[in-house]
């Protein structure tokens, strides 16, 4: 029976484009969900939209020396066009500076001024006098009150995920000027969360505990343990909506009371252009609401906005929020600032027509209960031995020998062994497996499943031999390939969720007549005999190391300029007098032996001629450099410093060594050119 869902993808903010952490997290599992929904015939609202207020867009404005409105208007073309080549099959895509976005979040907004939902007060809230400008948001950082972490923002807590007022923050700086901002008095809306607090902990922690992902379920509760407080709901702002009451000029509606009510009004754009109606996808208690995000966004969702549309009154509350952790890049934070990520564009310009493989890599390894890491070689891995070697290579001897032994037409198949019986047994129960998995949001465990099919039919057709048998009896390779085909359509329907454009290939090649999820599940034929097929193509196409080192080389590209860019320059030392600097006496050494001091990640103990001795220099370079790759170096070395005992072992004398302005640790090389008989000239 069709039942109506209601799926919203969390709204990007438009302040650069989306990153493989995005995919992961949010859009590829709504996209899954959602496909899957319309496979089983219910009604689906998929929505999504940019978030175009807030502080990080005015932020970027103001350091490109452009709007906010032209930075939101590249973005929302370049995002937008993302989710267009991924796949990712949203029913409305808006954008929250539009004009029925505006007229929604206000006249929310005035819906619970009337009803009095909100306390008005005038408080003291930061300010920057240099800047002229009250701190919110961004634009203030300062210790997290409940995690102590010291780059919070003003409204929310990266590290522990908390939101707060900026006001709770410990030493507050503005992110402005870097000025110790002064308090200042204004007037804000705050929404009363804790008088929410007896709803929340009912409609959470009771009713939910079961079907809420752990993660999720534990952020609330300790959010709720803690106690809710007001929430300012407005700011001192001038790009956002207006605060549509008397008293609210110069301000603007917090982001994040504005940007959930972006789902409503993206529905509202998308039921006008298809001549719906779109309260039933908001307000029937029998639709189903699901909020796909990323677990930074989790307060927002279940205690924030669930409290606004109570308190508005005529809304039903999400059934989940099935928040992942994040995605990490190669051992490291995915960061937009540092330019940690693999942007959705780059990717397709060096992957092109191959959106699919990202989908199912990022499904496979998605961070649904913990944070996990996304790694270049495992995505070659899980391409090349998985969607090729079994997916694509079972696929593709399927085509070939149908095309080869019957000119492309579906045979008859004779008598069924027992084998075929069963795995076409096997077959039915796939759509069931994959249902039970995705209907809990295991999206990781589900691509499992979907790949076990493949390798059913790989491992069938690798049985059977098809090539082999057929020398000796045609008839029973008709079977064979019979069951093949059929394993080979279902492949073609129940993919598409996860790999829709692979799916739709298949499909094409195959000429799939009318097919469904259900008759997969019926173990009706899918492909009759006498059909005809079309020509077989590659499915998937290797990844060769050469592709994966071009990626790996983009991102120490990328450490190396943050490393230059984050560099502090240390100012020059004392000036030191000329009598000073000649009591050193600088050689030319070379280092006979070396091997790593036990115990000290960071010493090598060298045996170093000097042109005088051979003496025994303790040096810190373990870190940068191997024992093996020193031995034979020539160096300078500093032979009149004290010995010094380091570890039980006499250094006498220093390597002289320098970091270069990447911060790389190098050798103060001699020029073998200047060198005289007995060590470098000091001109
Ligand atoms: N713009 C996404 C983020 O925090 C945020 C989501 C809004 S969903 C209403 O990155
Ligand atoms: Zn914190």
């Amino acid at each position: 029976m069709s039942k109506r869902f209601t799926i919203t993808a969390a709204l990007p903010y438009t302040n650069g484009p989306i990153h493989i952490g995005h995919l992961a997290g949010v859009y590829v599992p709504a996209d899954i969900y959602a496909r899957y929904l319309r496979l089983q015939g219910h009604d689906v609202a998929f929505i999504c939209g940019s978030d175009e207020h807030g502080v990080p867009i005015t932020i970027k404005a103001k350091k490109e020396g452009v709007t906010p409105q032209d930075i939101v208007d590249r973005f929302h073309a370049n995002i937008k066009t993302s989710f267009e080549d991924f796949g990712i099959s949203f029913d409305n895509y808006s954008r929250t500076s539009g004009k029925i976005h505006h007229e929604t979040a206000s006249e929310f907004f005035k819906t619970l001024y009337d009803k009095g939902d909100f306390i008005e007060e005038t408080t003291a809230q930061l300010y920057d006098a240099e800047a002229n400008q009250f701190l919110a948001d961004r634009f203030v950082v300062g210790t997290c009150p409940k995690c102590g972490n010291e780059e919070s923002y003003g409204d929310q807590c990266e590290a522990c995920g908390t939101t707060h007022n900026a006001t709770d923050l410990i030493n507050p700086k503005s992110a402005i000027t870097g000025a110790v901002p002064s308090l200042k008095e204004t007037k804000h809306w705050f929404l009363p969360l804790d008088k929410h607090e007896a709803f929340l902990k009912e409609w959470i922690l009771d009713r939910h505990k079961a079907d809420w992902k752990p993660n999720v379920y534990g952020q609330c509760k300790s959010w709720i343990d803690d106690g809710l407080r007001p929430r300012a709901v407005t700011r001192d702002l001038d790009w956002g909506i207006p605060v549509p009451v008397e008293g609210g000029n110069g301000k603007v509606l917090y982001v994040w009371f504005d940007a959930p009510i972006g789902y409503i009004s993206s529905t509202k754009e998308w039921a006008q252009r298809e001549g719906k109606d779109w309260e039933p996808y908001w307000k029937d208690k029998d639709t189903t609401l699901v909020h796909f995000i990323g677990k930074d966004n989790i307060v927002f969702h279940c205690i924030m906005f669930p409290a606004m549309l109570k308190a508005e009154g005529s809304y039903i509350l999400p059934k989940n929020v099935p928040a992942n952790e994040f995605l990490n890049l190669e051992g490291q934070k995915l960061s937009t600032s540092k330019n940690w990520a693999v942007w959705l564009p780059d990717y397709l310009k060096d992957f092109p027509e191959k959106q699919d493989v990202l989908r199912y890599v990022l499904t496979a390894t998605a961070p649904e209960t913990k944070d996990n890491d996304f790694t270049w070689k495992d995505f070659q891995a899980r391409n090349n031995n998985e969607l090729v070697a079994i997916f694509g290579n079972f696929i593709n001897r399927v085509l070939v020998l149908t095309n080869k032994y019957y000119e492309g037409s579906v045979p008859s198949p004779k008598a069924f062994s027992e084998i075929d019986t069963e795995t076409l047994e096997k077959v039915k129960a796939f759509p069931a497996t994959l249902s039970k998995s995705i209907e809990r949001y295991r999206f990781r465990e589900a691509s499992q499943e979907l790949m076990n099919l493949a390798r059913l039919g790989n491992k069938y057709l690798a049985d059977e031999e098809p090539w082999k048998v057929i020398k000796t009896d045609p008839e029973r390779v008709q079977t064979i390939m019979y069951v093949a085909l059929q394993i080979s359509a279902a492949l073609a329907v129940v993919s598409e969720p996860f790999l829709p454009a692979s799916s739709q290939k298949l499909k094409t090649m195959l000429q799939l007549p009318p097919h469904s999820w259900a008759m997969v599940q019926s173990g009706e034929p899918l492909l009759e005999p006498t059909h005809q097929i079309g020509k077989a193509e590659l499915l998937f196409a290797k990844i060769e190391d050469a592709e994966i080192e071009q990626q790996l080389e983009k991102l120490a590209q990328s450490k190396l300029a943050n490393t230059i860019a984050n560099k502090v320059v240390e100012p020059q030392k004392e000036t030191v007098a000329f009598e000073d600097f000649s009591k050193l006496d600088l050689r030319v050494g070379t280092i006979i032996s070396a091997e790593k001091m036990p115990k000290a990640k960071k010493l090598l103990v060298l045996q170093v001629d000097t042109g005088i001795d051979v003496r025994t220099i303790v040096s810190g370079i373990a870190e940068s450099f191997t024992a093996e790759s020193v031995i034979g170096k020539r160096v300078t070395v500093l032979v009149n410093l004290a010995p010094r005992a380091l570890r039980g072992v006499e250094s006498q004398g220093m390597i002289l060594m320098t970091e270069t302005p990447e911060g790389k640790l190098v050798f103060v090389n001699p020029d073998v050119a200047q060198e005289t008989a007995n060590g470098l000239k000091i001109s």
